[in-house]
């Protein structure tokens, strides 16, 4: 079971994992400025590294995750494997999806992450109908899906936490209120500004926590992930944080507030987390120092091992299809 005790081992796996969500994401952004080196719109969770970490630290290896099109963090926290996910990034073979995913497609059914969309408001069906294969094969797992402050407005993510509610079905909703959909941001596209307030509307709990607190977003987890497991029906986490970057690596942000990003910036995740962590003699600053480095460190052999796997042949596209 989940230690709720956040103990220093956790603490210390906590921040370990966002610091590779990080440098894994920023060696993206290199990577996408240069021509061809990966392939496809780069969506990243530079700053949002908290709330994948602290939610799925609360699962258990056996409970199902469905993410949407900002996926990176959240497969990596599940314990993807950096070399194969890049690769699956680059479009190569050897990636996890022998590169017919991509960066948007991306799924790694061997850790239950069975599955991301794209298509904004689609996970939370989707984790609907992976909860309702857990309760009807008596399974004692659950299913959290990811979704955006964007996505809360969709009619699909309403039938779904309906549903699920209706049967009681073990599901995680996890909003990460980054404040942005696109170019819009929450308050031009919704009436309610705090997407908890809908908890209500489906008589399940709803708690919104501090996204760029890894610590909080597990406590919180714990709790809610037991809820979900123990039959009472499903649960709403609101994650509150910000998008640190434009919509996408195509989109400088431009209509983003540089005073609030310079406010959010104050409360990095990871350099939160660090400093806590040093402050309380848990990490010293010299070993920060080289998990940074072997986390470099690792995600440059992601890269080569990215760089060395061949594009798939085009034969490849007409395997692993599924026909009914
Ligand atoms: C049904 C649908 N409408 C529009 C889009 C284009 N689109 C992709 S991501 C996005 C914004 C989603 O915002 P949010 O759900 O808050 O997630 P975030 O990108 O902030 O993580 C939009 C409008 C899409 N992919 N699918
Ligand atoms: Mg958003």
């Amino acid at each position: 079971m989940p230690d709720d005790g956040l103990n220093p081992e956790l603490r210390r796996e906590l921040y370990t994992k966002m610091v590779l969500i990080r440098k894994f994401e920023e060696k993206l952004i290199d990577l996408a400025r240069e021509q061809a080196r990966v392939i496809g719109m780069q969506i990243l969770s530079v700053g949002q590294e908290a709330v994948a970490a602290g939610v799925v630290k609360a699962l258990e290896p056996d409970d199902v995750i469905v993410s949407n099109h900002r996926s990176h963090g959240h497969l990596l926290a599940k314990g993807a494997d950096p070399k194969q996910l890049m690769a699956e990034i680059m479009g190569k073979a050897g990636g996890v999806n022998k590169g017919k995913a991509g960066t948007l497609h991306l799924c790694v059914p061997e850790i239950n992450a069975i599955m991301t969309s794209t298509v904004v408001g689609a996970s939370p069906p989707l984790g609907v109908g992976a909860a309702f294969a857990q309760q009807y094969r008596r399974l004692p797992h659950i299913t959290a899906v990811f979704f955006g402050d964007g996505a809360a407005a969709e009619g699909s993510v309403h039938e779904a936490m309906n549903l699920a509610a209706l049967w009681k079905l073990p599901v995680l909703f996890v909003c990460e209120n980054n404040a942005w959909a696109g170019a819009q941001c929450l308050k031009d596209h919704s009436c309610v500004e705090q997407i908890v307030k809908r908890a209500a509307g489906y008589d399940m709990p709803g708690e919104a926590v501090d996204g760029n607190d890894a610590e909080a977003v597990y406590r919180l987890s714990v709790k809610m992930v037991g809820h979900c497991r123990s039959g009472k029906g499903p649960a709403l986490i609101e994650a509150v944080t910000y998008r640190m970057r434009g919509h996408g690596e195509h989109d400088h942000g431009h209509y983003m507030d540089k005073t609030v990003l310079a406010q959010w910036t104050e409360r990095c995740p990871v350099r939160r987390l660090r400093e806590r962590l040093a402050g309380e003699g848990i990490l010293t600053a010299a070993r920060c120092d080289s998990i940074d480095a072997e986390t470099v460190a690792l995600v440059e052999s992601a890269v080569a091992f990215g760089d060395a796997s061949p594009f798939p042949e085009p034969e490849a596209a007409l395997e692993d299809l599924w026909i009914q």
